[in-house]
């Protein structure tokens, strides 16, 4: 999506790199930085020069197997809500798949650790957890991955470096901070993924998180999925500056600016800011232009935009629709990939059965996972 300026061109200078907080001295603490070469882009010339990741063939039905089981699920999931099966909140991830495919994909998921707000189905998905439990959890079910106890916005599988589905809109992030403080405490190699929206793009937190990430080198990607709006606010309504990779500026964070609709450019982008986080060169804030299809929650009638905004995405922007022209221009063939949604609509079907046919918790999972004694 061209909506915003592209990116201003700058000297392709290197980017300085800083010194970690473990060699600084006290008495430089508060010191003006020796450093005078930040360059908020050089990044994303790194990226300009080849913004397409070279796919392989197999890589490249991967990530459409991948896009259209996030996509099928949550059709299901909101079929599901509609009959009653899923109560609560239960925000849809429909029209930004490619950015947790494409982000998810380029992760060492035995070190690297993610966490996410509330819109978290598809970056579980994303992220290799078993349709069967995560819809099992959207049903309040036993078997489901927070025990049926979580919830559509609070999933997590720690075992996985999953550490939720956040109902706090921008809490993740300073969490997310965290995860990466112990990454670098603990030495394990390990990079930090913190996505957040345009909305909570705003809260006072994400900036407290950038300057202390930044002070102390943090291995951490921030991900600002811009999905145009904050539930009925559109960002150029709510943000002064839309263009979310330059909030890092201040806190000398380089930004790359993305779109989040096309798989192999988020993956190509992820190449370039992972790489960077992994050399110890501190913190990255990437933007990723996106759009939600479905409204905000289930329960959103969406009347702030048109219908035809919506339809004019779907027909120009699919992430899933351009990712199978690529597929069909390299010789595959319309039957080949029907045969993949008609495999992806099976496993969806199923983990619906199964979730449907789980037992419900027991009472006495009130009192389990909470604080019930005095510590
Ligand atoms: C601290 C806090 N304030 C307000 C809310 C209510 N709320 C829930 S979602 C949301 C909008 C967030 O939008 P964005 O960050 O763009 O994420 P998106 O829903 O688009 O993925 C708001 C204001 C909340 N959950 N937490
Ligand atoms: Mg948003």
């Amino acid at each position: 999506m061209a909506r915003k300026p592209a990116a201003r061109k700058t000297t392709g200078k290197k980017p300085a790199t800083k010194a970690s907080s473990k060699e600084a001295s006290s008495d430089e603490v508060g010191a003006p930085s020796d450093d005078p070469d930040f360059i908020l882009h050089s990044l994303q010339d790194e990226f300009e020069k080849s913004k397409s990741f070279d796919a392989s063939d197999d890589q490249m039905l991967e990530f459409y197997r991948q896009m259209l089981l996030i996509r099928r699920f949550e059709e299901k999931a909101g079929q599901l809500y509609g009959l009653g099966l899923i109560g609560g909140f239960c925000h849809l991830y429909i029209g930004q798949e490619a950015v947790a495919i494409g982000l998810q994909s380029a992760l060492d998921n035995d070190k690297d650790s993610v966490i996410t707000g509330y819109r978290d189905h598809g970056h579980m998905l994303a992220y290799g957890l078993d349709p069967d439990i995560i819809m099992a959890e959207l049903t309040g079910r036993e078997a489901g991955i927070s025990k049926g106890k979580g919830g559509s916005m609070h999933m997590f599988s720690t075992e996985h470096k999953f550490y939720g589905g956040h109902g706090i809109v921008g809490a993740q992030v300073a969490l997310g901070g965290g995860l990466a403080l112990a990454h670098q405490y603990r030495d394990d190699g390990g990079i930090c993924l913190a996505y957040f929206g345009d909305g909570a793009a705003n809260q006072g937190q994400v900036y407290e998180t950038f300057n202390m990430a930044s002070l102390w080198n943090l291995p951490i990607v921030f991900v600002v999925e811009d999905n145009q709006y904050a539930m009925g606010t559109s960002t150029k309504r709510s943000s002064a500056e839309t263009r979310f990779y330059r909030r890092g500026t201040s806190f000398r964070i380089p930004g790359m600016e993305v779109n989040g609709m096309d798989v192999l450019e988020v993956r190509a982008a992820a190449e370039v800011a992972f790489k960077h986080v992994r050399e110890g060169k501190g913190p990255v804030l990437m933007e990723l232009n996106t759009y939600r299809y479905r409204g905000h929650s289930m329960s959103d009638p969406a009347k702030y935009r048109t219908r035809e905004e919506v339809q004019d995405q779907r027909d120009h922007h699919d992430p899933i629709e351009r990712l199978k022209k690529v597929l069909v221009e390299n010789g595959h063939g319309e039957d080949d990939l029907k045969a993949i949604d008609k495999d992806i609509r099976k496993i969806v079907a199923k983990a619906a059965d199964f979730a449907e046919s789980s037992a419900e918790p027991k009472p006495g999972e009130l009192y389990t996972d909470v604080l019930v004694e005095e510590y």
